[in-house]
C-alpha cells in the first residue's frame, strides 16, 4: 500500500467508527445518517481533489492484458443502448466556452488523437482494461476557449444520463472524449459516437454516448452522484 492508500483507507475507517459510536437511528432526527453520511462524503471530495495530482498518471497496461469480451454496463440492459445517427450527430457545448459552435464526428475525428491502454473499475465490484483513442480533453477545451478557471465540466449523454468532473481531472492528459474502442469505432453500447475516458476516475464517471458538454461553476452532479455515489470518486 502507498501512503495515499493508508490514508483513504484509515479515512474510510473512520467513517465506520464514528457511526458505530453514535446512534444514527434516532427517531426523532430520521435524517440525521443521511446527513452525516453527506457531510462526509462531500469532506471526502475534497480530500481526494487535495491528493489528486494532475501529473499522476493512471495506471496503463499491455495490449495482451486487454479484457476479452469486454464488459458493458449501463442503468439498462446493453439491447437498450441508445443508436445515434453519426451522420447528424452533433456534440453541443454550453456554459463558460467562447466558441460554442456544435461538432460533428468527423471534425471531432479530425483533432489529433491519443491512445490508452487503461483499466475501468465499476463500484459494482469488477475491473476491466480495455483500449481507447480520442482527443484529449483539455487540448478540446483549450481549442474551443473553455474558461479553464471554472470548476466543472458536466456532460449529458443520449440515454439521458450525465455525469461531471472537477477541471483539473477534466484537463489531465489521460482524460479523453474517446472516439474509438478496441481499435475501432466505439459501438452504441460502449458509448457511440463519443464518451468520455477518464481512466482516473471511476466507470460511472465515464458518460457514453455524449450529446452536450458544459464548462460550469455550477455543481452537476451527475445520474449516480444525485442518488449519493461519490461524486470526486477518484480510481
Ligand atoms: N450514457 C451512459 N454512460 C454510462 C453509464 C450509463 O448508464 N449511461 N454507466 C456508467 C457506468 S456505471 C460504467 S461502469 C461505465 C461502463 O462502461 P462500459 O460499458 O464501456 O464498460 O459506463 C458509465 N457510463
Ligand atoms: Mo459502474
Amino acid at each position: 500500500m502507498n501512503r495515499r492508500d493508508i490514508l483513504l483507507r484509515a479515512m474510510a475507517l473512520g467513517v465506520s467508527t464514528g457511526l458505530e459510536g453514535c446512534n444514527y437511528d434516532d427517531p426523532n432526527h430520521p435524517d440525521l445518517a443521511d446527513k452525516f453520511l453527506h457531510a462526509m462524503s462531500s469532506w471526502n471530495d475534497r480530500v481526494q481533489a487535495a491528493l489528486f495530482s494532475p501529473h499522476t498518471l493512471a495506471p496503463t497496461f499491455k495490449a495482451s492484458q486487454i479484457t476479452m469480451p469486454p464488459r458493458f454496463n449501463a442503468f439498462y440492459d446493453i439491447s437498450q443502448a441508445p443508436v445515434v445517427d453519426q451522420s447528424s450527430y452533433r456534440l453541443a457545448l454550453g456554459g463558460q466556452i467562447t466558441d460554442k459552435t456544435p461538432w460533428s464526428l468527423s471534425q471531432l475525428q479530425a483533432l489529433p488523437q491519443e491512445g490508452q491502454i487503461t483499466r475501468l473499475i465499476c463500484v459494482e465490484g469488477w475491473r476491466v482494461i480495455g483500449q481507447w483513442a480520442g482527443v484529449p480533453l483539455g487540448q478540446f477545451l483549450r481549442r474551443v476557449g473553455a474558461d479553464t478557471r471554472c470548476r466543472y465540466v458536466s456532460f449529458q449523454c443520449a440515454d439521458g444520463y450525465y455525469s461531471s468532473i472537477d477541471m483539473e481531472s477534466a484537463l489531465h492528459p489521460q482524460t479523453l472524449l474517446a472516439l474509438q474502442f478496441l481499435g475501432q469505432p466505439l459501438t452504441p453500447a460502449f458509448g457511440a459516437p463519443v464518451r468520455l475516458r477518464i481512466p482516473t476516475k471511476l466507470g460511472f464517471k465515464n458518460p457514453k454516448s455524449l450529446t452536450q458538454l458544459a464548462v460550469t461553476n455550477v455543481y452537476p452532479g451527475g445520474y449516480w452522484e444525485d442518488q449519493g455515489y461519490n461524486w470526486f470518486s477518484g480510481s
